[in-house]
């Protein structure tokens, strides 16, 4: 071989060698796309926090049937765009058996198809939005729907507060924020509250002082707002701002620590449900809220602890099957051996539950689960009883 060969082809080799070492045949390589930079990083970095703890602790007990996971995580952005490049790079390149994230309902809705497609199982830890395990058989979620979740917190505020009538803001372009104003909108109807006035934001946005002030001229009892943590907070600090003392309630997004990093005390008083509560001492819950303290330094959220569940879903429905080598049949085996698994988790008993059937179409599995409702005091989210 010519010397000019051996440097071009050296990097080739370096490279080759390089990826063996860090995956080695056995390995079972799981994806991850997370909103790791942007706004949604705030749900995102728990999110990547909780499956890397899982993630040891499986491996540190023996793996699985022998074989270690391996996490290949991918930055999404919490953009769309992104969402769909890393559910490819993860499918096809990295060849990942399985694919968790992305971490906004927004983002799944345009890379869930491409699982789909592929027949790759897409496991989504934080999407609550209606309509996302409609997408297809290979899309799962453990993180609890808003329409689970919003009329039992609905319930919960109108009874603490003595509610009579509220007003409603919610973000109009995000597949989220829109999917759970429906549900509260459909709540509030049931439960026979009247809507003083709905006001709609859109992404980015950061002055809602107009459509507070249309808030305010309404005199509700309290505000509904169906938002991500940013916003979320910052309508909160300009509610108070102009004068208005109203609580808020809301449903998953506001379940970040995030909140009172902006908000501060004003976020107190706000009303929201959960899956997860820090008050919740079973042990596998109190397990988990110390390893993820010792391993990150800080206390876990809501996505973090789910993130921890899914992995361990996901670790128990492998311990089921027998990996064959060739991915498209373990891909395929894994899906099959999914529905029927059920652990006892940081979240508490978990099992799935097949969607809401779809005329003409197979559709995936969402989380059985009850959820519960916090309220926020003194920057912590407290179970309200
Ligand atoms: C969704 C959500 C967000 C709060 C995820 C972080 O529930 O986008 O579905």
């Amino acid at each position: 071989m010519q010397f000019k060969t051996i440097l071009k082809t050296l990097p080739l080799l370096m490279l080759a060698s390089g990826l063996a070492s860090a995956a080695h045949a056995a390995d079972v390589k799981l994806g991850l796309a997370a909103a790791l930079t942007g706004p949604a990083a705030k749900y995102g970095v728990a999110i990547k926090n909780g499956f890397s703890l899982a993630a040891d602790e499986v491996n540190a007990a023996g793996g699985v049937n022998g074989n270690k996971l391996l996490l290949v995580i991918e930055d999404e952005q919490g953009k769309k765009e992104e969402a769909i490049n890393v559910f490819k790079k993860l499918i096809f390149k990295d060849k990942a058996l399985l694919v968790f994230g992305p971490t906004l309902s927004n983002s799944a809705f345009a890379a869930d198809p491409i699982a789909n497609a592929a027949k790759v199982v897409a496991f989504g830890t934080s999407n609550t939005a209606d309509g996302i395990t409609a997408m297809g058989p290979f899309t799962f979620r453990n993180s609890v729907m808003e329409a689970d979740v919003l009329p039992v917190t609905t319930r919960a505020a109108v009874k603490h507060f003595g509610i009579k009538k509220v007003a409603i803001i919610y973000g109009n372009d995000d597949a989220f924020t829109k999917s759970g104003y429906d549900v509260f909108k459909g709540t509030l109807a049931d439960q026979k509250i009247p809507v003083t006035t709905t006001e709609a934001y859109a992404k980015g946005d950061v002055d809602f002082k107009a459509q507070l002030t249309k808030i305010k001229a309404s005199n509700p009892d309290a505000i509904v707002c169906s938002c991500l943590t940013e916003e979320a907070a910052n309508i909160i600090l300009q509610t108070r701002a102009l004068g208005m003392k109203q609580p808020f309630i809301g449903g998953n997004g506001l379940n970040s620590p995030k909140l009172f990093d902006i908000a501060k005390g004003a976020g107190d008083d706000t009303i929201m449900g959960s899956p997860w509560s820090s008050e919740n001492l079973t042990p596998a819950n109190k397990a988990f809220i110390a390893a993820y303290k010792a391993k990150f330094g800080s206390d876990p959220d809501q996505f973090a602890a789910q993130a921890y569940d899914a992995l361990h879903v996901v670790a128990a429905a492998l311990k089921k099957i027998k990996l064959s080598g060739a991915l498209d049949k373990d891909r395929i085996a894994l899906q099959q051996a999914l529905p029927a698994v059920t652990i006892d988790g940081a979240t508490g008993k978990f099992a799935f539950r097949k969607a809401p059937p779809v005329t003409g179409k197979e559709v995936g599995y969402d989380a059985q689960q009850e959820a519960i409702v916090n309220i926020a005091k003194g920057g912590k989210f407290i179970l309200l009883k």
